[in-house]
């Protein structure tokens, strides 16, 4: 159902800092449901292409070897107001202006290893589900 769905990614960064379990909790006690999960690596290409959307930003170049320089989870998540509700969990998108006691408050070390990605609009969210999951991994 439109609204009620968004998409993350657990970043390679966290991942590295063994932060999936906390992260995990955190998506839990903050009252989303895990709709579709997996453990996964992108290719570089599959990472540009889920990051086109910033093609042209200086930043691309270094963004897209990031999110394809280790193991990711990615996720589905579903709750009432599930984008905004989940970019509020998130926090900002530089660590350094994240609200205290935010996911990238509390895991994050900068502005492009900022440990979780969360779409940013409905339609956004069920285009980066279908990039990731086949309609039967989802639950
Ligand atoms: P967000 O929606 O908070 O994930 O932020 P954006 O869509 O603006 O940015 C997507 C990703 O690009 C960020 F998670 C990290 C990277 N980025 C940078 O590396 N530098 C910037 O100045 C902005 C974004």
């Amino acid at each position: 159902m439109a609204g009620n769905r968004t998409f993350t990614m657990i970043k390679p960064d966290a991942v590295r800092n063994g932060n999936i379990g906390n992260i995990l909790a955190m998506i839990n006690q903050a009252g989303f449901r895990i709709v579709a999960m997996k453990y996964t690596k992108l290719s570089p290409e599959k990472a540009g292409e889920f990051y086109a959307v910033h093609k042209e930003r200086p930043f691309y170049g270094e963004l897209v070897e990031f999110m394809s320089s280790g193991p990711i989870v990615a996720a589905a998540l579903e709750k009432d107001n599930a984008v905004a509700d989940y970019r509020t969990l998130s926090g900002a998108t530089n660590p350094a202006e994240a609200e205290e006691g935010t996911l990238r408050a509390l895991y994050a070390t900068s502005i492009g290893e900022n440990a979780v990605h969360g779409a940013d609009s409905d339609e956004n969210a069920e285009n980066e589900i279908a990039f990731h999951f086949s309609r039967y991994e989802q639950f």
